[in-house]
């Protein structure tokens, strides 16, 4: 029996992925504090989806508290709630050629060795096709609660927010001696969005609640404590349904319609569980109506107190929010609200400023926990918040950046157990992946190109700037390789990582193409992200196949897979051209041959793909030196991701000041007033590549060294952080003054050996044998 999976909590998965973790994150000390540092709050009721309302999630459900008067707006989703697919009234080919092209890929590359270039529209013609049946997430609706006798304008009182350690929206105001609180939240364990009204009278508690929905799909029927929503998408025939019941204390409660109401109660609360009948297994993608579980999972929280479910979703919260703490010293003014700390940091320097940085910083971490966990799809390009049939790029998962930049922060800012639904969708991209591979290259292996969908897109369409990049799937690899480093896991490595990265290596062990210029293997057709014409051999098409060979034999020899394939892997890195290359005016080349711009400020900087997140480039080293004149000839600017890019950049080149530039470029031009990062429009990449960046800037280690403070920016001369992790199993905590390290403790996760490099040990590294849970102090 195939089980859904989607927005029930924690259903049974199908598939042989392990979700959770099986490590243990050890010295996770730091306990966040409940502070108005983390804490986003307003004046007014939010006016606007996308710019003002605040996020809850569960990782499965997402909703939008807009905080609104004389009707709460409760938005909602559900993450596997997709158009398109198989079923889908437009046909559904995965992007693979509807008509076998023998030949043309041969082609392709015959002309490139023949020309060095072609342009985009020219390769689009030959090798892509027309998407059809690709799909959109969908908005799962809207949750009314309309409020008799609200005030009809904004009292001084009013103040609604969104406190990031308990993971609590709230709404606050008084009216004529009453005072009135609506508290919001998604809770993982219990599987429901929560939702309470309460005043300090009794008696004053009234609502109806209601659905609406943008698309007409749906039945929405109330009957006793319920309103049950059902539905099917007309596109692919996908069902859906949610359920909302509700509770109260006093007062009467009543149904009609399609609507309940409460009347004169003390307090009065709801939950919402929502699910679609989407599975993530090829070739059907499709599970069980999702009724029973819905009912099941409503019921069982609507059997709890409002306490108690507060409770279970804080604890739970807690336990990962909480990991973490950074202290750079920042003061919250007690009457500022985050909007106008937003606008005081685009005014200029002011002394909140850090205030507005940590929070952003604490913000990521927020969004990956509420948009990312165990027993759904990954964060999608908006999370898991998404209000329209028809979001800006199907609010999918794109691949030659933006699903990577999510999960950029998950290691290191101590959030490892958000990543099982990233592993979750690479491992299911493997069987339409073998296809494609199959069909389109005549390879082994899996593949996927530019951007996909929950159902095994893994082919292309024909977007000239956009259409091919097999590179994907390789990158894709990297980050389950970096959940290996972190842990230090060798049974993950075995049944979950490897087995992936070993069909992306093998892909490219029969793809690449020798390259007659010079001898070496290379990527052909190779496309540098939506920049430039094709080329053979693009900076960043041959650092990701780097980067893979060289996790893929490093994983083979922990591993022990055989002489035969490590010597197969050895010698075809031994042949490939390493795609690093210095060009005229000293820049690191985005192409073989030397055609960068030096005014060319484009917001892709994929060939600095080997400074970060890959580790092929060393600081102090030439080629640091390149990539350093190529980012500051690409200059400050770009889109909200691009921009958290460029911090990491930064900080992997150890120039903290240029890395804190960035991030206050983008929350002077990329961030909208509830901290969203906008590209425009809103795309939540940036907001955890921000995060990852901050991290970088702290702690680094992806060369098997813990370096501590490796690009600390002069606007941070004094502070503290608590909990972040380390390559190699370890959590560290360090104190700074005067902007060097007075205090680090590093806590191993497990026992082995680890290398330091601190300006606190005499020498500046120290490697040491590290036992499992025993603290080691430096100071
Ligand atoms: C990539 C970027 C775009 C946008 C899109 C969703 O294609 O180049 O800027 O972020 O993804």
């Amino acid at each position: 029996m195939k089980t859904a999976i989607g927005g029930v909590g924690a259903v049974a998965l199908t598939g042989t992925v392990p979700v959770g973790t099986a490590e243990a994150v050890e010295g996770a000390t730091a306990q966040a504090d409940t502070s108005d540092d983390l804490r986003l709050w307003y004046r007014t009721p939010a006016a606007d989806w996308e710019r003002e309302a605040l996020p809850v999630g569960n990782g499965a459900l997402g909703a939008m508290i807009f905080g609104t008067l004389a009707s709460e707006h409760v938005q909602f989703d559900e993450k596997t709630l997709w158009t398109g697919g198989p079923g889908s009234a437009q046909g559904y080919d995965h992007g693979n050629w509807r008509s076998p092209r023998p030949g043309a890929l041969d082609a392709v590359r015959r002309d490139l060795d023949q020309q060095t270039s072609l342009t985009p529209e020219a390769v689009a013609a030959r090798l892509g096709q027309s998407r059809a049946g690709y799909g959109a997430h969908q908005t799962f609706g809207d949750l009314h609660l309309d409020v008799p006798g609200a005030p009809t304008t904004t009292p001084a009182s009013y103040r609604r927010g969104l406190d990031l350690a308990d993971a609590v929206a709230d709404v606050t105001y008084t009216d004529v001696g009453v005072t009135h609180a609506r508290e919001f939240f998604a809770s993982n364990p219990d599987g429901v969005i929560v939702g309470r009204l309460g005043s300090d009278r009794p008696g004053t508690v009234g609502l109806t609640l209601r659905y609406t929905s943008p698309r007409a799909d749906f039945t929405a029927t109330a009957a006793g404590d319920r309103i049950t929503v059902r539905g099917t998408l007309a596109d692919n025939g996908l069902r859906f349904e949610a359920q909302i019941r509700v509770r109260h204390q006093g007062g009467t409660l009543t149904s009609g319609n399609g609507t309940l109401t409460v009347t004169g109660a003390d307090h009065a609360w709801f939950v919402l569980a929502a699910a679609t009948s989407y599975a993530d297994t090829y070739p059907a993608y499709r599970g069980d109506d999702p009724h029973a579980a819905v009912t099941r999972t409503v019921d069982a929280a609507a059997a709890r107190t409002y306490a108690s479910l507060r409770e279970r979703h804080v604890a739970d919260h807690r336990a990962l929010f909480g990991r973490v703490a950074l202290d750079i010293r920042q003061t919250v003014p007690a009457d500022v609200s985050t909007d106008q700390l937003l606008a005081r940091y685009t005014g200029g320097p002011s002394t909140d400023d850090r205030a507005l940085e940590a929070l952003f910083f604490q913000y990521g971490r927020y969004l990956l926990i509420a948009s990312s966990r165990p027993g759904s799809l990954p964060a999608n390009l908006q999370g898991v918040w998404n209000n329209s049939p028809s979001p800006p790029w199907s609010a999918d998962y794109h691949v030659n950046i933006n699903l990577q930049m999510n999960y950029w922060l998950a290691e290191a800012a101590n959030l490892p157990e958000t990543t099982a639904p990233y592993d979750r969708f690479v491992e299911a991209l493997r069987a339409p992946g073998r296809r494609t591979a199959q069909e389109m290259f005549g390879a082994r292996g899996w593949v996927v190109h530019n951007e996909t969908n929950p159902y095994g897109f893994t082919g292309v369409h024909d977007w000239a700037t956009s259409f091919w990049f097999p590179e994907a799937a390789a990158w894709l690899t990297a980050q389950l390789y970096e959940h290996y480093r972190f842990s230090g896991s060798t049974d993950y490595l075995r049944t979950t990582a490897y087995p992936v990265m070993k069909e992306a290596a093998q892909f490219w062990l029969d793809h690449l193409h020798t390259d007659p210029r010079d001898g070496t293997l290379v990527v052909s057709p190779s496309y540098s992200p939506e920049h430039g014409d094709f080329t053979a051999g693009a900076a960043m098409s041959q650092q990701i196949v780097h980067d893979l060979f060289t996790n893929t034999l490093e994983a083979a020899g922990t591993l022990g897979d055989t002489a035969a394939f490590r010597t197969e892997l050895e010698q075809a890195l031994g042949a490939l051209d390493p795609g690093l290359r210095i060009g005229s005016w000293g820049q690191l080349q985005e192409w073989k041959t030397d055609r960068d711009g030096p005014t060319d400020d484009h917001r892709h900087v994929s060939h600095l793909y080997a400074l970060h997140p890959g580790r092929q480039i060393e600081p102090g080293s030439a080629w640091a030196d390149a990539a350093k004149v190529s980012l500051t000839a690409r200059g400050d600017g770009g889109t909200g991701w691009s921009k958290a890019w460029k911090i990491n950049f930064w900080s992997r080149l150890r120039d903290g000041n240029h890395a804190h530039k960035m991030l206050s470029e983008q929350l002077k031009s990329s961030t909208l007033p509830n901290l969203w990062d906008t590209h425009p429009p809103f795309q939540i990449d940036g907001n955890f590549g921000a995060t990852s960046g901050v991290v970088e800037m702290l702690l680094q280690s992806q060369f098997g060294v813990i370096e501590v403070l490796p690009a600390l920016p002069a606007a941070w001369p004094n502070g503290s952080v608590r909990g972040l992790r380390a390559r190699g199993g370890a959590t560290v905590d360090i104190d700074w003054a005067a902007g060097r390290a007075t205090r680090v403790v590093i806590t191993p996760a497990a026992t082995r050996r680890l290398t330091v490099r601190c300006v606190l040990v005499e020498g500046g590294e120290i490697t040491f044998k590290a036992r499992a849970g025993r603290r080691r102090v430096f100071d």
